[in-house]
């Protein structure tokens, strides 16, 4: 058996990486970056994948690196076996149980994600910009946005990056450095999180999603915790979940790092929270038992479309952060003014005869179209897709007074239909039996606009994955703004702003 090195003292830039044979799983985003940064380093990369862009697999071999297919009946590639890994770096995408995985831990073959490699070589341009971290099972992209527009209004030179979709180590790796990097990190990559010591982090809720990866609620639970681990200023959690604040009660931080709570409502000693419809700051103040800062209101957020609960809960985690890195509540109340919430995320795409159509083809699990029903009243919702294991029995019955009609898609259609029969017996369901992209949401259009009325909103917020169907949540979106723009024959009034 080949030499294994000791990979303890791989942690800089610096450190001797030469020669390290690396087997990099997956070959999308993620495993390009890990690729590209590992032959920088002058180790031995070989990647395999069972897909790949022709694109990355050129560049690949311009660096050096080398590409083996994976089979797909699961049998171990002869040429990984014969290379011989000392570490194995894998993509978030992949299973704990793929085989490949398996046959790396039963020959002790150390397996990191690429968060921990980007951490270990974060000191490439000098002195390490600290890390601020967000899970959460929704609003993760949002809060991470909002964070890093705070920081860059008080002037920081922020990378906002992770699974929002810039690979970590593209931002580690970036020649002019930051000052800051604001970290989105899915269950996914907190699974295989080890040494990682953020300045601040945050865990926004937490709801049934990826029970399918990860088995159980408990270990979705103990993947999200990992994130506090080692935290050294602030731990921020939502009063509202008390899972979450239990994450920071049992988590092993740097002395001195505090837990800082926000919700809704009045905030106590050390939180954010609502005072007469003014977002408040009772953490990061002298004088904290009995004065707090005004960081903006609820009706200010409202007129920018930012007003929805779930999102006004975003704002004040973003603020807990911002203002445990020190930014000025000025900075933040003005980097409020000019945010605007991204495509796909409660996107307002028609208003026609009093029915009101919104694109909140985000809301990917029960949890996030639970929130986008609850802000409206009177619904015709477009549901399904990939499940993903997730139950959605009670989303259904909290709802169903709210809806008027649903409009059923996806692949785990009869899980949904069934929902229906089973807490919403009262409620039209309509089914789309079509599988082909291009007609799904051109006849849910159809459909629903048949069961809408004056004073409906009909709301596409799937509570499912896309990949079904489509090939992301924003294809999904985009089809659906393409289905009612034709099917109200262009007459209606297009709005960008978010409801
Ligand atoms: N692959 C296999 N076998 C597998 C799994 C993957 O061969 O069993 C290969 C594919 O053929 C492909 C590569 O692995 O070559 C794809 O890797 P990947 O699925 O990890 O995707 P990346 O392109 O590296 O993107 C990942 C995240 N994707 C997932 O977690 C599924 C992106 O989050 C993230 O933005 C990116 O890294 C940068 O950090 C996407 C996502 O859907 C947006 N995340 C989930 C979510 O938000 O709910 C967790």
């Amino acid at each position: 058996m080949s030499e294994q090195r000791d990979l303890s003292q791989l942690t800089s830039w610096h450190a001797n990486w030469a020669g390290l044979r690396v087997a990099v799983l997956g070959l999308g985003v993620t495993g390009f970056s890990v690729a590209d940064t590992l032959s920088e380093l002058g180790a031995q990369v070989l990647v395999t994948a069972q897909q790949a862009d022709e694109l990355r697999l050129k560049m690949l071999e311009v660096i050096g690196g080398t590409f083996v297919h994976e089979p797909v009946d699961g049998a171990i590639p002869i040429e990984l076996s014969e290379f011989a890994p000392e570490l194995i770096v894998v993509s978030p995408g992949y299973h704990p149980d793929h085989p490949i995985l398996q046959w790396a831990t039963a020959r002790n073959i150390p397996i990191w994600g690429d968060i921990e490699l980007a951490w270990r070589v974060r000191d490439k341009v000098g002195t390490p910009a600290p890390w601020i971290a967000v899970t959460g099972t929704n609003g993760k992209t949002t809060t991470v946005q909002l964070t890093a527009a705070m920081l860059a209004t008080a002037g920081y030179r922020v990378a906002p990056c992770g699974n929002i979709g810039v690979p970590v180590l593209d931002a580690v790796r970036d020649p002019q450095g930051f000052d800051v990097f604001v970290v989105e990190l899915s269950s996914y990559q907190l699974h295989w999180l080890q040494n990682v010591h953020p300045y601040a982090a945050a865990v926004l809720n937490i709801a049934d999603d990826h029970l399918d990866w990860h088995g159980s609620l408990e270990a979705y639970v103990a993947a999200k915790a990992r994130i506090f681990e080692g935290t050294q200023v602030a731990c921020v959690y939502n009063k509202a979940d008390r899972q979450t604040e239990r994450m920071v009660e049992n988590a092993d931080v740097q002395e001195g790092a505090r837990a800082i709570g926000f919700d809704l409502g009045a905030p106590g000693r050390s939180d954010f929270g609502i005072v007469d419809g003014i977002l408040c700051d009772r953490a990061f103040l002298d004088e904290r038992h009995n004065t707090a800062l005004e960081i903006t209101t609820v009706s200010e957020l409202e007129e920018r479309g930012l007003g929805s609960p779930h999102i006004v809960a975003n704002v004040l985690a973003a603020s807990a952060l911002a203002r445990s890195f020190g930014v000025p509540v000025e900075a933040i109340s003005e980097a409020l003014k000019n945010f605007r919430l991204d495509a796909h995320r409660i996107e307002v795409v028609a208003v026609q005869d009093g029915i009101t159509w919104i694109d909140d083809s985000k809301a990917t699990n029960p949890h996030a179209a639970s929130a986008s029903l609850a802000a409206n009243n009177s619904i015709v919702w477009i549901v399904g897709g990939l499940l993903k294991g997730v139950n959605i029995d009670e989303l259904v019955a909290q709802h169903a007074d709210r809806l008027r009609g649903a409009v059923v898609i996806g692949v785990d259609r009869s899980e949904v239909i069934s929902a229906f029969e089973r807490h919403a017996p009262g409620v039209s369901v309509r089914e789309v039996e079509s599988a082909d992209t291009s007609d799904v949401m051109v006849t849910a259009v159809t459909l629903a606009a048949e069961l809408a009325q004056s004073g409906d909103v009909v709301l596409l917020a799937p509570a499912a994955a896309s990949m079904d169907q489509f090939t992301d949540y924003a294809e999904r979106g985009r089809k659906f703004a393409e289905a009612v723009k034709a099917n109200l024959g262009g007459e209606a009034d297009g709005e960008s702003a978010s409801h």
